[in-house]
């Protein structure tokens, strides 16, 4: 018999939230091809603004790893996420200009503010590793899951948007966050009573975040 990890645990615990985040209407209707393609603009441009905020918050947990990691593999797997960044943002400007989306008069939306604020506010050297790496696995969790979903058999993606779905839903992405599972779970298993509630109570805020963020791409507030 297999113990599971913390986060197995967690995703077990938290299964409607986790669930309303990586199947939310928005990727359903990716999925299924009815897409308004003005959503896909929209999250489009606010996830442009979203990747550049989350490359400091991406470094600091570098900077983290560096200070309190007991492990160095840590650092080489974070390394890869923060250097992948560069050819994010450089997507991001390529896909845009694709749809005609012009990125330097887009206004970051309630939501987005208030998700980079939160990971701003994880900045801080107060929280610890471990809190941090689990908020970091998450918010790549998210995408991965519901990335995956859409180029899944039996999907029907539109095919201009099938690079946009493998971009997260790709295996080596997978790969990736299964990484920064293992070196949460890690992590969260040597952790503090405190410790473990914070890391939970971030992992529920992200999760929240999250759904704001693709609630706001088709206009709801
Ligand atoms: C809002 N969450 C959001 N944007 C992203 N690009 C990711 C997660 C994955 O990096």
């Amino acid at each position: 018999e297999k113990k599971i990890g913390m986060i197995e645990a967690w995703l077990r615990k938290h299964r409607l939230l986790y669930t309303g985040a990586t199947r939310h209407p928005f990727i359903l209707s990716i999925r299924d091809g009815s897409i308004d393609i003005s959503s896909f603009k929209l999250w489009l441009a606010q996830d442009y603004l979203f990747v550049r905020d989350f490359v400091p918050f991406a470094a600091n947990i570098l900077i983290k790893a560096w200070k309190e990691s007991d492990d160095s593999g840590d650092m080489e797997v974070i390394l890869g996420g923060v250097a992948s960044l560069q050819d994010e943002i450089s997507w991001f400007k390529r896909e845009a200009s694709k749809w005609s989306v012009s990125l330097s008069d887009i206004t970051p939306q309630k939501n987005n503010v208030d998700y980079c604020r939160f990971l701003e506010s994880l900045m801080s050297p107060d929280v610890e590793y471990t809190v941090a790496i689990t908020a970091f696995w998450a918010i790549e969790a998210v995408y991965q899951e519901s990335f995956a979903h859409c180029v899944e058999e039996g999907s029907e993606t539109p095919p201009e948007l099938k690079e946009t779905c493998e971009r997260w839903g790709n295996e080596g992405f997978g790969q990736y966050c299964q990484s920064l599972q293992r070196i949460a779970d890690r992590r969260l298993q040597k952790a503090s009573d405190d410790e473990l509630k914070k890391a939970e109570v971030v992992f529920l805020r992200i999760l929240e975040h999250e759904v704001d963020f693709w609630n706001m791409s088709r206009g709801i507030y």
